[in-house]
């Protein structure tokens, strides 16, 4: 039977703003999330969240005796600078000492993400990551960590998913500010967030940590729904927009004139051109060589179709099944596949895109040292009964997306880890507390955790570094 290598990093992610609650402690200040989960529409908050803020010893209790080896945290830029300029909160740093520590004494490698989708409210104010004022203020808070904390944590991650942020933010409009279809902010605000990716990469190598510096991206394969010249043009220019864009950005160092093409296209589609700085490209190409690993996270594929239609999205955000509409005016559609099972929410589950987009990184981006599949994981609607969770069909996913891997490390692919999405029930950004990811799932009334079915599956998997 194929065996994961030795050092593989069996792990599970969480995230600040998802996991914490604990809103109002330890002078925390707040972050865009608070102030939209607070209106009055709004079904849910992470005020309370899975109480992590208080609950992360027993948390990390659990991942060691569940055979995990890592853990993905996220530092809320808003518990160490609450204003995301100015005043550094000591209570905040004190917290994730406290944190770190325990995931050591644990011997739970913890995996540190500096923006996972949180900007400090002020700043988003400021215009979040358009405004290129941003960067400096995001490097300062990355330094910050660095010195605190780069004496015990090994691997940093700078950015989690600058596609998905500006896709939720300016196109499909579910995170705020709840601009949709604009393609063009989407692309130059991620341009931004590569710059500060860049600027975080060499002020982490200039302090001389012995460390790993990354970035994480969502990478979601796309497909032509058929074989016609449309849809394959629609699949190949969603894939630059969401892909290959960031590819090229950090492990390329550049933007190939192919992904020009593409990005330049779009943005004259909104009368717009894409600014791009002096120095900028510099920035890219110094941070291009220095990253340790590439974070890839990985849910699903995309079939696409062409579609000339005005652009049309609907965020299924409560698990109703095929209520989903994805269409952008000039790029394409996404559409089902009959051939391929979706969840609640559906997301196709296709496990061979992960192959597909590790091979593809592999072979498109050579300079890459590492990667780790730093999320993956299914939305269920966990039942409770007679006090056990049988979630087989979260095991079945899982287990298709390590063969998944194994069949990228057979063919070359360097992988050295898998961070399970997520460790313990968290909140859902978009949708709330009923899509559930967890291994140990969270009973949000008195916060007890619970050990499901797909937890002692994982165990024997870490333990036998085998699927099973
Ligand atoms: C990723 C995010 C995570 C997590 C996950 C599941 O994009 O990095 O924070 O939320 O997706 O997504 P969702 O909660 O929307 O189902």
């Amino acid at each position: 039977m194929r065996q994961f290598p030795k050092e593989f990093i069996f792990g599970a992610a969480t995230a600040a703003y998802q996991a914490e609650g604990a809103v109002n402690e330890g002078g925390r200040g707040p972050c865009y999330w608070d102030e939209f989960l607070h209106r009055s529409e709004s079904r849910f908050n992470g005020d309370v969240a899975s109480d992590f803020y208080h609950q992360y010893p027993v948390d990390l209790k659990l991942s060691n005796e569940y055979g995990l080896n890592g853990i993905r945290i996220s530092i809320a830029w808003s518990r160490v600078i609450p204003n995301g300029t100015g005043e550094v909160n000591e209570e905040g740093l004190a917290f994730y000492d406290r944190l770190i520590d325990e995931c050591l004494a644990n011997g739970v490698e913890p995996v540190v993400t500096l923006h996972h989708f949180d900007t400090p409210l002020s700043l988003f104010h400021q215009g979040d990551w358009l405004n290129r004022d941003n960067i400096d203020h995001f490097v300062r808070f990355a330094e910050v960590c660095f010195k605190r904390f780069g004496d015990r944590v090994k691997k940093w991650v700078s950015i989690n998913e600058p596609w998905s942020v500006v896709a939720g933010q300016y196109i499909i409009g579910h995170f705020p500010p709840n601009i949709r279809y604009d393609v063009a902010k989407a692309i130059q605000a991620m341009h931004h967030m590569m710059i500060a990716h860049a600027k975080v990469v060499d002020t982490y190598k200039r302090m001389e940590l012995d460390g790993e510096v990354g970035i994480i991206h969502i990478l979601e394969s796309k497909y032509p729904i058929t074989e016609s010249e449309e849809d394959r043009e629609a699949a190949y220019v969603e894939d630059v927009l969401a892909n290959q864009f960031m590819l090229d950005a950090c492990l390329k160092g550049t933007y190939t004139t192919e992904t020009l093409a593409v990005i330049e296209r779009l943005m004259t589609l909104q009368q717009t051109t894409l600014v791009i700085e002096e120095g900028d490209m510099e920035w890219l190409e110094l941070a291009s060589s220095q990253n340790d690993f590439l974070g890839v996270n990985y849910y699903a594929s995309h079939f696409l179709a062409a579609y000339e239609g005005e652009s049309g999205i609907h965020h299924n955000g409560t698990g109703e099944k095929g209520t989903s509409v994805f269409g952008l005016k000039g790029i394409g559609k996404r559409v089902s596949n009959p051939d391929v099972p979706t969840t609640d929410w559906d997301w196709p589950i296709y496990p061979a895109g992960l192959t597909d987009m590790l091979v593809r990184v592999h072979r498109q981006y050579p300079n890459y040292k590492a990667m780790y599949v730093t999320e993956n994981g299914m939305g269920y609607k966990d039942d409770l009964i007679d006090g056990s969770i049988d979630d087989t069909p979260r095991i079945d996913y899982i287990a298709q997306h390590l063969n998944a891997i194994l069949d990228a490390i057979e063919q070359g692919v360097t992988v050295r880890g898998y961070f399970l999405w997520s460790l313990m029930d968290v909140l859902s950004w978009t949708n709330g507390f009923n899509k559930r990811y967890g291994l140990f799932y969270v009973d949000f009334e008195t916060q007890e955790r619970l050990p499901k079915k797909s937890a002692r599956w994982m165990r024997e998997v870490a333990n036998r570094r085998q699927v099973i």
